[in-house]
């Protein structure tokens, strides 16, 4: 394991026993158990890419000038607080689409002893968050900035959550309009903003700099969140599950995916009417023949070409932007997605 992420992981257990020792509730043992294996279960199990960015980030901001204990200590802080949010977002996620595992286990609710606890489970990684940001951030000048900067992303995403999930409302089942303007407004609001915008941000703020002038940086991670999650629609029905470590659920969600809007471009009247008989059923029959039509229309290679016009469209935008420090930003971050499995 790299240095790096050995001293991130260190900061996760900090992180956890502050919390575990908040003079805010007075804890009992049960209740310290409960809090510290639902952390341990749904904090530090992911590829830990967005909350080890803002390190990147800030040290490249730095210009490769060796960062301080503290500075390591607070860019980590930054990057869990981003964790944190994310293990919020994928606890309540993953009831809202009645999934079944995640990062290689069961989804947290679908633990017997867990169930619809997990609903105030998320409520309480959510609220972690301003906890750690008062207690490391308080003194400094971008304190403020920095609580507003969670607060509209967290806005976002939320929103982006409500769209996808009255695309797919129960009973109006209608595949016409599934379109990709519709799909691309669905994955900015809820990956885009809090998955690339949010570690890039916050390594801004460190830094001292006003994000009101760096709105094309926030248009470049924009676009490479769109793309991540056309990636992740796209792995939803062609990954391996053990490598991704969560089985899709996509096509019985009747999700607006890049993949079904691709395939109702791509089909003719005869195929239309077969994907819109079987798309959004929960059975593993429709689900196949769903999957073998994808295969007809060798949705495969349309994304492979898609990803490859994404990244030199996106390494186009980034040579444009006038500092060389964010453009390391950029391609780093660009370089640990592209043509990823999981
Ligand atoms: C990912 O969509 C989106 C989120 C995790 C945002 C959730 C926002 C909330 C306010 C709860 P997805 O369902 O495609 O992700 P996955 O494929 O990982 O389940
Ligand atoms: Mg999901
Ligand atoms: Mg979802
Ligand atoms: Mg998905």
């Amino acid at each position: 394991m790299s240095d790096l992420k050995t001293r991130f992981l260190e900061v996760y257990s900090v992180l956890k026993s502050e919390l575990l020792n908040d003079p805010a509730f007075e804890f009992t043992d049960d209740s310290r158990q409960w809090v510290e294996r639902m952390l341990d279960y749904n904090v530090p199990g992911g590829k830990l890419n967005r909350g080890l960015s803002v390190i990147d980030s800030y040290k490249l901001l730095k210009e490769g000038k060796e960062l301080s204990d503290d500075e390591i200590f607070l860019s980590s802080a930054l990057g869990w607080c981003i964790e944190w949010l994310q293990a919020y977002f994928l606890v309540l996620d993953d009831i809202m689409d009645s999934s079944h595992t995640r990062r290689g286990q069961p989804c947290w609710f679908r633990l017997p002893k867990v169930g619809m606890i997990a609903v105030n489970d998320g409520i309480l990684l959510r609220n972690h968050i301003p906890r750690i940001l008062k207690k490391h951030f308080r003194q400094k000048p971008y304190y403020v900035d920095l609580l507003d900067l969670f607060n509209e992303v967290e806005f976002q995403t939320a929103c982006g959550q409500m769209i996808d999930l009255i695309t797919t409302l129960v009973g109006e089942k209608d595949l016409s309009k599934y379109s990709l303007p519709i799909h691309r407004r669905i994955v900015q609001y809820k990956t885009a903003y809090y998955s690339f915008y949010l570690p890039v941000a916050c390594a801004l703020l460190m830094s001292g700099e006003d994000l009101e002038k760096h709105t094309n940086v926030k248009d470049i991670l924009i676009e490479m969140g769109t793309y991540f999650q056309v990636q992740d629609d796209y792995l939803d029905c062609f990954g391996a599950p053990e490598v991704i470590g969560k089985i899709g659920t996509d096509i019985e969600d009747f999700k607006c995916s890049w993949l079904v809007v691709k395939a109702l471009e791509l089909s003719n009247e005869e195929q239309k009417k077969f994907l819109h008989e079987n798309y959004g059923k929960d059975d593993p029959a429709s689900v196949a023949k769903v999957k073998e039509l994808y295969n007809t229309l060798k949705l495969q290679d349309v994304f492979a070409e898609y990803e490859s016009k994404s990244y030199d469209k996106l390494i186009k935008f980034i040579e444009a932007h006038p500092s060389q420090a964010v453009q390391a930003v950029l391609k780093s971050f660009l370089g640990k997605i592209y043509k990823r499995q999981k």
